[in-house]
């Protein structure tokens, strides 16, 4: 069973850009029933025990969709929280030298983002991606996520309504530029930019109690 593993800080800890009780919601709630519907499925479904990134891209090639949403999202949000800290600090050592060369600097490498952001119809996530050393920034709708892709996942941010209509309302460009200003872990980031391939963030491991 794969478990809502808690958040990297405190619930509080995001506002006011976000505030506690959109963390409850997004996290208690949201994040949970991911979690719990993607387990419900894979019992249902029955075999082994294996890492949710296996999950994500093994049931996308078989279009099983429930499991693949419910799986992705579950793996969508534990890289979210993480992609988030309350200790802001600017990109830095190799990504921070990437961003530089690759995008003029983070304010320039932020518009693209946030533009990506609003732009992208209806739900879905926002991510800096890597492919080797090269940068850039996708969208994907609704579960759908880099792990698919040949591109590695650097940055997310979540562009559901539920992630940020309690505090911005429609608003959602103005939250894109709160949470590139305030809220982006650039650390978090250098980390999965410097990881060799495949050795990128892994949502923690099942519990053995899902090979009974
Ligand atoms: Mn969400």
């Amino acid at each position: 069973m794969f478990e809502l593993h808690p958040l990297p800080y405190a619930i509080d800890a995001l506002e006011p850009v976000i505030s506690e009780d959109t963390m409850r919601l997004h996290h208690g709630r949201h994040h949970a029933r991911y979690v719990a519907v993607a387990n419900s499925l894979l019992a249902d479904a029955g075999g082994a025990a294996r890492p949710l990134e296996e999950v994500v891209v093994s049931v996308r090639r078989r279009a099983a969709r429930a499991l693949f949403n419910n799986a992705a999202q579950a793996w969508n949000h534990g890289f979210f929280w993480q992609s988030m800290t309350p200790d802001y600090a600017p990109p830095a050592g190799a990504l921070g030298e990437a961003v530089a060369r690759q995008f003029g600097g983070v304010e320039r490498l932020g518009e693209v983002f946030v533009g990506e952001g609003a732009a992208h119809f209806g739900s879905g996530w926002v991510w800096l991606v890597a492919q080797g050393e090269v940068l850039s920034v996708v969208s994907t709708h609704d579960a759908d996520s880099p792990l698919t892709t040949a591109a590695r996942p650097i940055l997310a941010c979540d562009l559901w309504e539920h992630a940020y209509y309690l505090d911005h309302r429609n608003d959602r460009v103005g939250f894109l530029r709160a949470w590139w200003d305030k809220l982006a872990n650039w650390r978090f980031a250098e980390e999965q930019y410097r990881a060799p391939a495949g050795g990128g963030w892994r949502y923690p491991q099942p519990s053995p109690a899902a090979l009974a």
